[in-house]
């Protein structure tokens, strides 16, 4: 990449939490952003994708990848107390946060039934993570640095069955416009993408999804699906210096679809 282009990430360094498998948006996102020139980290949750994530990124060049439960305050610690003491990754110019989840019978049926449990649990791993880390990387961002979160249309509308993940997002939302509020004195940006919906393990968890992806494909403006990579290119303009003004913003990457009424 020109290294005049003001989304040349030569030199810098990208964290990035979510990618679960080749289809995760936070994969694509990771590989743009090492295709711009950045030094990736990609962390894991838990031994069942350990394998999988290390084998991604040791495609990357320089890629590395580190343990981050989010419930886990200990393995946040020592996450960002390692990439202190690395010298290639000791400053986070870009932190992805791509990190949801909500309990399987949580994400069907009438959303009167959401339990106390769902509820909470929902908002711990979707919203309070990308607090907790925030305030965690804040001490390892230059000026000029950019986190980047991602929501979905539920935040904004009742979409079927996405139940309480939609009041997780709206938290979520709400959350980016604090966060950018308290973080932007000290010239760090934060952003989410509203992304349509992409076919990835997270969204497979959600009853009737394939007939989400149908019916966006109908009635969208563009008469089709987005893609994880159209995700990632509007991942890497929000997280470089070309969207140096924007912050606190919830930017919709979904075909049209949120702007139709009938
Ligand atoms: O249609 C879609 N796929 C959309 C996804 C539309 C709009 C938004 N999104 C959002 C999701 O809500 C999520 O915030 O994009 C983000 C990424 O989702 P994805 O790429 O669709 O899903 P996936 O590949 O499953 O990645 C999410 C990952 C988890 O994967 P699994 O499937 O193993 O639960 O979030 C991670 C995990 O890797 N994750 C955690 N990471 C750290 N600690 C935790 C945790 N406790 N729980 C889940």
């Amino acid at each position: 990449m020109n290294p005049s282009n003001p989304a040349n990430f030569q030199g810098k360094h990208a964290l990035v939490l979510g990618v679960a498998n080749e289809r995760s948006i936070a994969w694509s996102i990771a590989k743009t952003l090492a295709g711009a020139g950045a030094t990736v980290t990609l962390t894991y949750q838990g031994e069942r994708i350990r394998a999988k994530v290390e084998e991604l990124a040791s495609s990357l060049p320089n890629g590395k990848a580190l343990p981050c439960d989010v419930q886990d305050d200990q393995q946040m610690d020592e996450l960002f107390e390692e990439l202190r003491n690395d010298p290639d990754r000791k400053t986070i110019d870009a932190l992805v946060h791509s990190v949801a989840f909500a309990l399987k019978e949580e994400l069907e049926g009438r959303f009167v039934l959401t339990s106390r449990k769902g509820f909470l649990l929902a908002h711990e791993i979707s919203v309070y993570s990308l607090i907790a880390l925030a305030r965690r990387a804040e001490t390892l961002m230059p000026h000029g640095a950019s986190i980047l979160t991602l929501s979905y249309l539920g935040a904004e509308r009742a979409i079927p069955n996405y139940n309480v993940m939609g009041v997780a997002k709206a938290a979520l939302e709400a959350s980016v416009r604090y966060l950018a509020a308290d973080l932007g004195p000290h010239r760090i940006r934060i952003n989410a993408i509203s992304a349509g919906p992409i076919n990835t393990l997270a969204a497979r968890g959600i009853r009737g999804f394939t007939e989400m992806l149908q019916y966006v494909r109908e009635k969208a403006p563009l008469k089709r699906n987005v893609t994880q990579q159209e995700v990632a290119d509007t991942a890497l303009f929000l997280l470089s210096p070309l969207a140096g003004g924007i912050t606190g913003e919830v930017l919709h990457v979904d075909a049209g679809f949120n702007i139709q009424g009938m």
